[in-house]
């Protein structure tokens, strides 16, 4: 049986297999730490106000009253669409906001620049709770775990309304590699009359570009950028939308063929049903491999209320908040006590919470350094202006 799809299960699968285990289902096991109750948060002495900047559709619904409720601090959150425009606004300083999100892609450089503080970790007692295997891949951006706490992870992948794409692929069979959809013409001059959608963002395009020429995502030769490119611009003819909104896009019939992020393209699947449609939306699993992200909360550096944004992390890391998360809005928690409280359908879903042998296909996250950042910047926008 092969159900393996916590973080660290995934990881630890080679080892199961090696002890003669394998036809054991997985069992979830709850963390020493989370069985015996946590030491009571600290209570904050600041003004009751937390600001929040996080993705949009990314908090469950009702999550942040309750947070409200219990703790009688008033939250503001607002959202942001891309890694990108988050990181202008740090680099811009002064923003207003005790808690980000970003993805670690972008933290390693941020907590290098001082943008990000550290965390008291006396204040988040709740930090038991987290995969351990999840915290050992992000000292990679966050030596020591001092400043980031996953909020989700999740990856970039291709998403399909299959009913539209098969009625424009008109006979032509699925690629084996669904990153063919996107990247070869072959199939994109066919279904750009149903419309391909890819995410508004040099640093989700880029990279996924990278990859299906067979080169490292996160590479750091300006060379391989160039070869990116000219594979874009061979597609650009066939864009309809660079995307911000790929839920509805993908939900509401305006795109059948997207790269997107697999718990968006998951949603989108639930809000067309809900809508009456009878169309089949899907999260792809690319056979090269989708690209992993990990978005992980953080305290700005001048932050205002960063006792009460403790407070929340605290709040947001207990079992049945993470749960929620995984539950409401299809991506898998990094919070190991959480794992038995997310639903059957979501747990078994395996492009959720995917598969030990699928995991190991995918690119984990690296960081991008300023010029690669920078030659990526480059890459798209001639991409986008079709030049
Ligand atoms: C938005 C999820 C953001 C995932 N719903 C990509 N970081």
């Amino acid at each position: 049986m092969v159900k393996k799809y916590l973080w660290a299960l995934a990881l630890s699968s080679v080892v199961l297999v090696a002890c003669g285990k394998k036809e054991e289902p997985v069992a979830v096991v709850a963390p020493t730490g989370a069985a015996s109750a946590p030491a009571p948060a600290l209570k904050s002495t600041e003004e009751k106000v937390l600001n929040i900047y996080n993705w949009p559709d990314y908090v469950p619904a009702g999550l942040i009253a309750a947070f409200e409720k219990e703790s009688g601090i008033k939250v503001n959150y607002d959202t942001f669409e891309t890694n990108e425009a988050l990181q202008a606004k740090l680099v811009a300083g002064n923003t207003g906001y005790d808690i980000v999100v970003p993805g670690t892609v972008f933290a390693k450089t941020q907590i290098e620049g001082g943008l990000l503080q550290p965390l008291d970790k006396s204040r988040i007692p709740n930090l038991a709770n987290l995969d351990p295997a999840l915290m050992g891949t992000m000292v990679k951006a966050d030596p020591d775990n001092k400043h980031l706490v996953p909020w989700a992870w999740g990856f970039t992948t291709v998403g399909i309304n299959r009913t539209k794409v098969e009625k424009a692929l008109a006979g032509m069979p699925m690629p084996d590699n669904a990153w063919d959809l996107v990247f070869d013409p072959k199939y994109t001059a066919k279904l750009k009359s149903c419309g391909l959608a890819l995410l508004d963002s040099p640093t989700e395009i880029i990279p996924a570009a990278l990859h299906y020429i067979g080169k490292d995502a996160y590479s750091g030769d300006p060379a391989d950028y160039q070869a990116a490119g000219a594979l874009l611009a061979k597609i650009r003819k066939d864009v309809r939308l660079f995307s911000a909104t790929m839920i509805d896009d993908l939900a509401t019939g305006r795109a059948c063929v997207v790269v997107g992020w697999s718990g968006d393209i998951n949603m989108a699947a639930t809000r067309a049903k809900d809508n009456g449609s009878k169309d089949v939306i899907e999260s792809l699993l690319p056979s090269t491999g989708a690209l992993i992200f990990i978005d992980a909360m953080a305290i700005t550096k001048d932050a205002k209320h960063p006792q009460n944004a403790h407070a929340f992390i605290d709040f947001y890391l207990r079992a049945e908040n993470a749960a929620l998360m995984s539950n409401e809005m299809s991506y898998p928690t990094g919070n190991k006590a959480a794992v038995d409280k997310v639903k059957p359908e979501i747990a078994g879903n395996k492009t959720i919470f995917v598969e030990s042998a699928y995991f190991a296909k995918m690119v984990s996250p690296n960081s991008f350094s300023n010029p690669a950042r920078e030659a990526m910047a480059n890459a798209y926008t001639s991409f986008k202006q079709g030049k």
